[in-house]
Order: structure tokens, then C-alpha cells, then sequence
């Protein structure tokens, strides 16, 4: 017997369809989101400057500096990598032919490569406006700012980038998730919390006035940014409350975003109750928001639960958002994204409802020995199988891959 065929044995003792999980994995689509490849820079301008209150550290060789290396390295990690892929892009990342395009002025011509780009790898996009980075919003002010001109400008932002998320829905044929995130806060003890969350309401409105088919729209909450630490307008009560009160716009969560103990895989089932749909920033805060890169923890395992035993596959859109500029940036896109699917599959190959039946029968002590016993069942030998039936090394060999892509394309950057 091979030692997928032993594990399989294994888990059907516990009554775990192991091929069954493979099959549900294979059909979870992950977003990885573009900007892992250049230290979320951009194409704007040369040697961009990232701004809003998040930040990359590190200085490893070999970013990508124009769209035929982000879009090369990006195909390298996604040959690496099992399963069902998407890309997620930024405004930032408009490629000009000619004449740069003002962010209020992006037009869907201007993201014609990336759908070329998407088609040719058989990958849905999903798109977010770029409330940072820009002249315009120096003072981390963009959808709230009290100068209106500079509000306007941003509302007009909002409204191109969906007609932008539009155009890749009807190119593509699947659905484009466009997340409206915004730094906006204040460094020190505001004079008035309430001002800023009205124009921000008003300008939301505004943004999501017009019918775009195809286009899911969601915003992103969050607790302080990087100076900007005593005060954020998207706030979760204000994000949770907004998607709650306005038809067809859901809340994205990302698990950076919360006070240290608070965790979104709880946050999952409790807006389940009342969504049909929960996008996803996962990544990994260590000590801050710092968007480290995803890997194996329980809190990752939590969350692929949540999504998991409440068949929440189709509800929960999945995506990534971390980016370290200290390492192998392919070799992170691939870690993390390996990983997210790892945690899925290890909530796969739980036997969920017998837990669950434990729980209503209030035998935690059986609960409890089941959930550790099944923390050394042989999920290794079912994720190598997966990867082999996906066509992608199934252990750490992808990494010489990785390392020779550094040395023949990296490294001469
Ligand atoms: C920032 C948010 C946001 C960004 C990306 C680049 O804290 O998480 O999602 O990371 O849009
Ligand atoms: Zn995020």
C-alpha cells in the first residue's frame, strides 16, 4: 500500500472521505494578490513610494519593477502552487501604454494586459481601488478628506475602479471582487470622530450608486495604521454596519486588522448569520498589522474550519494580502499560498460532524481527545497526493525551482 492509500485507511476509521476533500480543495479558488511581487509599489511611478499607514520592510534582490516581471514572476510561483488560483490586482497596477492615466481617469483599456495576462493563465481577477501612494492623499485623507476637491477626486476613483472590476467580470466570465480599503485616520486624538465617518458614508454611497454586473463589492476594516494610531474612520463597527445597511456590499476581513485577541475565525460564522457572501484578507500580524507571510497556524486552521464544516466554500472568497520584502518574493508568494490551501485541507480532513455531535451532546472530553488526536493523522502523506494529482511538487522541491529562477531572472535585475 502506498502511503496515501495507508492514509486514507487511517482516516476512514474516523469516517473522513479523503479523496471527497481532495475534490473540495481542488475547487477552492485562493485570490493571491499581486502586490506581494513588488513590495506593493506599483507602476505609477518610478520607485514609487507606499504610503496609508502600511509598509514593507527589507530589501531582498530581484523585485519586480515593470508588468512583464511582476506578471513572470507571478506565473513562476503559480506553477508552484495546486489548486484553483486567481489574481489580485491594485489600481496602482494600470499599465500605460502612452499617456499615464490619472487614478480618476483609469478606464478599463488600461488593464487590457492583465486580462490577456488572466486569460492566458485561466485565472479570475479581483480588483481594489488605490487610496495611497498618491500626492493626493499625502495626509492619508481620501474618501473622508474635508477639502473636497480631493474628495471628489477619490469618489471618481472609486466609481472608475468599478467600472475597471466590471470589465474583468465580463472578460473573464466570473465574478470580481473590487475592495474598497482606505487609510484614512488620524495620528493624534481627533476633534470630531463623527465628521469623518459622514462624508465617508456619503462618498461609499456615491461610489455604489451605479448596477455593475459581475462586480462584488465589499470594504475593508481596520484598527490604526502606521501614524496613523489614535483614530480610523473604516472602522469594523463602521465597515460591519455600512455592508450590514447597504444592499450588495459585503465586509472584507483581514485578520491583521483586529486588537491582538480578538480572531476572525470567529468572525466567520457570526457573519455568516447574516451574509451570503464574507471576502478575506488573510495574512499574518506579528506584534502589528505587519503582514507577515502566511504559514501553518492555528489561527489559519481556525479559519479553514470555520469555512469548511459550514460548507461555506462559496460564501467565503478567499484571498491573501501579506508582503515581505526580506525574502524570495516568489518563494513567499508560494509559502503562503501553499499554506492557506494546507490549512483547508487539514479542516477538510476532519471529521466534522462528529465534533459537532460531541459538542451538542456536551462531550467536550471526547471533543477535546478527537481534536488532538487528529492533530497526528497523516495529513502530509494526503497533501503530497493533492499536489501530485495538481501537476506541482508535492514537498520543499518546488524550492530549487525558486532558486533557479533567482539565479537565471532574479538575480540579474
Ligand atoms: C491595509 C489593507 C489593504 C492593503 C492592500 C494593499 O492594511 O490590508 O488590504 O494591504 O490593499
Ligand atoms: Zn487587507
Amino acid at each position: 500500500m502506498s502511503r496515501y492509500e495507508e492514509a486514507k485507511a487511517k482516516y476512514l476509521t474516523q469516517g473522513v472521505d479523503v479523496d471527497k476533500a481532495i475534490e473540495t480543495l481542488k475547487n477552492i479558488p485562493i485570490s493571491i494578490h499581486c502586490w506581494q511581487g513588488d513590495d506593493v509599489t506599483g507602476f505609477e511611478n518610478v520607485g514609487g513610494v507606499l504610503t496609508g499607514g502600511i509598509q514593507t520592510t527589507g530589501n531582498y534582490p530581484g523585485k519586480a519593477r515593470t508588468p512583464e516581471e511582476l506578471m513572470a514572476d507571478f506565473e513562476k510561483a503559480i506553477s508552484l502552487i495546486p489548486g484553483k488560483k486567481r489574481i489580485n490586482l491594485h489600481a496602482s497596477y494600470a499599465i500605460f501604454e502612452s499617456e499615464k492615466a490619472e487614478r480618476d481617469e483609469l478606464k478599463p483599456e488600461h488593464f487590457k494586459k492583465w486580462v490577456d495576462f488572466a486569460k492566458k493563465n485561466d485565472i479570475g481577477v479581483d480588483f481594489n481601488p488605490t487610496f495611497f501612494s498618491h500626492e493626493k492623499a499625502a495626509d492619508s485623507l481620501t474618501l473622508t478628506s474635508p477639502d473636497d476637491e480631493k474628495r471628489e477626486f477619490w469618489i471618481r476613483h472609486g466609481i472608475a475602479s468599478r467600472r475597471i472590476a466590471a470589465y474583468f467580470a465580463k472578460e473573464l466570465g466570473t465574478h470580481c471582487l473590487n475592495n474598497v480599503w482606505i487609510p484614512d485616520g488620524y495620528k493624534e486624538i481627533p476633534a470630531d470622530r463623527l465628521g469623518p465617518r459622514m462624508r465617508l458614508k456619503d462618498s461609499l454611497d456615491r461610489i455604489f450608486e451605479e448596477k455593475l454586473d459581475g462586480v462584488v463589492d465589499c470594504i475593508e476594516s481596520k484598527v490604526f495604521g502606521i501614524g496613523l494610531e489614535a483614530y480610523t474612520v473604516g472602522s469594523n463597527e463602521f465597515c460591519l454596519s455600512y455592508a450590514a445597511s447597504k444592499e450588495g456590499v459585503y465586509y472584507l476581513l483581514d485578520n491583521g486588522h483586529f486588537h491582538p485577541t480578538e480572531v476572525v475565525s470567529d468572525k466567520i460564522p457570526s457573519l455568516l448569520t447574516f451574509f451570503d457572501k464574507i471576502p478575506l484578507h488573510v495574512t499574518r500580524a506579528v506584534r502589528w498589522d505587519s503582514d507577515h507571510v502566511v504559514i501553518l497556524e492555528d489561527e489559519i486552521k481556525e479559519i479553514a474550519k470555520e469555512i469548511v464544516r459550514n460548507n461555506a466554500e462559496e460564501k467565503v472568497l478567499v484571498g491573501l494580502d501579506f508582503f515581505d520584502a526580506s525574502i524570495n518574493r516568489v518563494a513567499a508568494w508560494v509559502i503562503g499560498t501553499r499554506n492557506m490551501q494546507k490549512a483547508l485541507l487539514y479542516a477538510l480532513l476532519l471529521p466534522n460532524a462528529k465534533l459537532k455531535a460531541l459538542q451538542d451532546a456536551g462531550d467536550f472530553t471526547e471533543k477535546l481527545m478527537l481534536d488532538e488526536e487528529m492533530k497526528t493523522y497523516p495529513f502530509g502523506d494526503v497533501w503530497e497526493e493533492y499536489c501530485r494529482q495538481s501537476g506541482v511538487p508535492a514537498d520543499e522541491s518546488w524550492y530549487k525551482e525558486v532558486k533557479q529562477y533567482e539565479k537565471d531572472v532574479l538575480s540579474k535585475r
